[in-house]
């Protein structure tokens, strides 16, 4: 059996649990002890040595990295094609692929900060928050656009260009209905396709079930044990949108960190 090594509220590990649905494959969940603060270890960091979800072990094979991730299902089990047929359209999916992972994601991860995390308060966390909308709303026109006639990202059937735009835009929305795609939009009908799916319905599901509260998070936090990645994307968006405050106050009391070394 398939093990997929994930944290519920994680749009990659979501990208990867979609696939795996649609293609009906059987898999086992774990969750990683220690992820997000920095102090993972065992079969899932000796995995990856970025020590991140997802990690996707079949076997002897053990991959990191959701696009890998979905380039070996697809690979391994064709059936239902998750990629469209002709090259320029799977380009076209992987395009969107790559603006979300690495362009709307940070909003999502940034609005977990102040949130969750307790990063900022009062007028920093407004503006943060603000920006986070102005964000989210921005890139809502481009996949619209995206979309065009089309009933699915991927075009006639759902697949790669669905499951790679739906955690993402999922995972914003319970920051509030400012998340929220414009009401009698193509993007929000689109929404509703997805989310009447099994796969996407179970998926989100599963990281709307994770239950933020359980862990003092703030509190360990506040004493160190409790280190967030600020890795890529993620630490440019909050210095551009407002927060460099954050960091610095993040690298001083030494409770942010950035990718792994390799020793
Ligand atoms: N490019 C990677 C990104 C994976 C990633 O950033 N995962 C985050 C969770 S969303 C993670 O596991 N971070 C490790 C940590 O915060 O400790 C992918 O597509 O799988």
């Amino acid at each position: 059996m398939l093990s997929v090594y994930e944290h519920p509220l994680s749009p990659y590990a979501q990208k990867v649990k979609i696939s795996l649905r649609e293609k009906g494959i059987p898999f086992e969940l774990k969750y990683p002890e220690g992820i997000g603060a920095g102090t993972s270890g065992g079969e899932f960091a000796s995995a990856n040595p970025r020590a991140e979800v997802p990690v996707l072990i079949d076997g002897e094979t053990r991959l990191f990295d959701s696009t890998i991730i979905l380039e070996y299902i697809e690979d391994k089990w064709p059936e239902p094609a998750m990629l469209p047929s002709t090259p320029a359209e799977r380009a076209r999916v992987r395009m969107i692929e790559e603006i979300m992972d690495t362009h709307f994601e940070a909003i999502t991860w940034g609005l977990g900060e102040v949130g969750w995390f307790k990063r900022a308060s009062g007028e920093l966390a407004k503006t943060l928050v603000s920006n986070a909308v102005l964000q989210a709303q921005g890139h809502y026109p481009w996949l619209e656009e995206q979309l065009g006639d089309r009933p699915w990202f991927n075009g006639e059937a759902f697949g790669w260009g669905d499951l790679c735009v739906a955690p993402f835009v999922g995972g914003a929305l319970p920051s509030g209905s400012d998340f929220a795609p414009p009401a009698g939009s193509k993007l929000a009908a689109w929404l509703d396709r997805c989310f009447a799916r099994p796969s996407v319905a179970q998926t989100i599901a599963e990281s709307r079930a994770f239950n933020k509260e359980t862990a003092d998070v703030v509190g360990l936090v506040a004493s160190g044990l409790f280190k967030r990645e600020y890795r890529d994307h993620r630490l440019e968006w909050m210095i551009k949108s407002g927060g460099v405050e954050v960091v610095a106050k993040g690298l001083e009391a030494d409770n942010i960190r950035f990718g792994p070394e390799f020793r």
